[in-house]
């Protein structure tokens, strides 16, 4: 049977401690910091001749969508009961609302050196190492709403902007497509600094700290981040119909992005599984 994932503000005190003690366990196991390396090593930009899987390209939506269901089931091994909720940022959008409390991700980093200090995941509370290279620091690191230079969360009506375009995705299925559900929710836009950041990429920037790099699934956000990008698939599919993940074919050879991509039924590294099959995952989850 299919199991929920819930908004965390629908959390109850005791599931918010099994998410916690759960996470916490898959980091003790060595298990988490995979999940990370996996998210780094799979960063190819589209600047770069490799084949993207992750970031600027039609896959960004079933590539996260694998790595969620990878890291619950590690998540489930320990705790048959834990899934990984949503964070809905157009509704909860202040450092002071969830999932920034001290039973749950605990809180903002400090002003000197963006250390969080609070919370289960804060440094000095033991548990939380980070262990990968590209990150120099050891401990986890939040700048909520950029101090410096303020910016605000995604809106619902920034996010319609989203899910109202029927197009999965378009050519040259990059980080410069104007168009296509996929580019107007990760969020690549023109021009430089704030205002090019939209949607899934904006929410990056406003965490900040370890959330802007390539090693983002260190702050434990990155999974309730993406379960609620992951959630605006379900509900673009639900709105249209017929519309299905583009590509559906690979593009040929005398097309810049040959080899550059993953169409509708190929192989999306580094799992056996193909964006066509991860299209439907009803069988598995829901969204409540
Ligand atoms: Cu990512
Ligand atoms: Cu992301």
């Amino acid at each position: 049977m299919a199991y929920t994932r819930k908004n965390v503000n629908r959390l109850t005190r005791s599931e918010r401690r099994r998410l916690v003690d759960a996470l916490l366990e898959v980091k003790r196991r060595g298990e988490y910091d995979e999940f990370v390396h996996i998210h780094i090593v799979h960063n190819a930009p589209d600047g770069e001749h490799h084949l993207r899987t992750a970031h600027m390209t039609p896959s960004f939506l079933p590539w996260h969508r694998k790595l969620l269901l990878e890291l619950e089931r590690a998540l489930r091994r320990v705790d048959a009961s834990v899934t990984v909720p949503y964070w809905d940022w157009t509704r909860d959008r202040t450092a002071n609302s969830l999932p920034w409390t001290e039973d749950l991700l605990g809180g903002n980093g400090r002003r000197s050196d963006r250390q969080v200090m609070t919370g289960p995941f804060a440094y000095r509370a033991g548990y939380w190492k980070l262990t990968d290279r590209v990150t120099d620091v050891r401990y986890l690191t939040r700048d909520l709403g950029r101090a410096h230079d303020p910016i605000q969360l995604p809106t619902g009506r920034d996010l319609e902007s989203a899910l109202a375009d029927p197009v999965y995705d378009v050519r040259p299925w990059n980080s410069t497509v104007g168009r296509g559900f996929r580019n107007r929710l990760e969020g690549w836009g023109r021009g430089r600094g704030s205002t090019s950041w939209h949607n899934h990429n904006r929410v990056h920037h406003w965490v900040g700290g370890v959330m802007l790099g390539a090693a983002s699934p260190n702050d434990p956000v990155f999974w309730l981040h993406h379960a609620f990008v992951d959630l605006q698939w379900t509900r673009w599919q639900q709105r249209h119909p017929g519309h299905r993940y583009l590509p559906a074919e690979p593009p040929g050879v005398r097309d810049p992005q040959h080899g550059r991509i993953v169409a509708r039924h190929e192989r999306l590294p580094p799992w056996d599984v193909t964006p066509d099959e991860l299209e439907d995952v009803s069988g598995i989850y829901r969204y409540e």
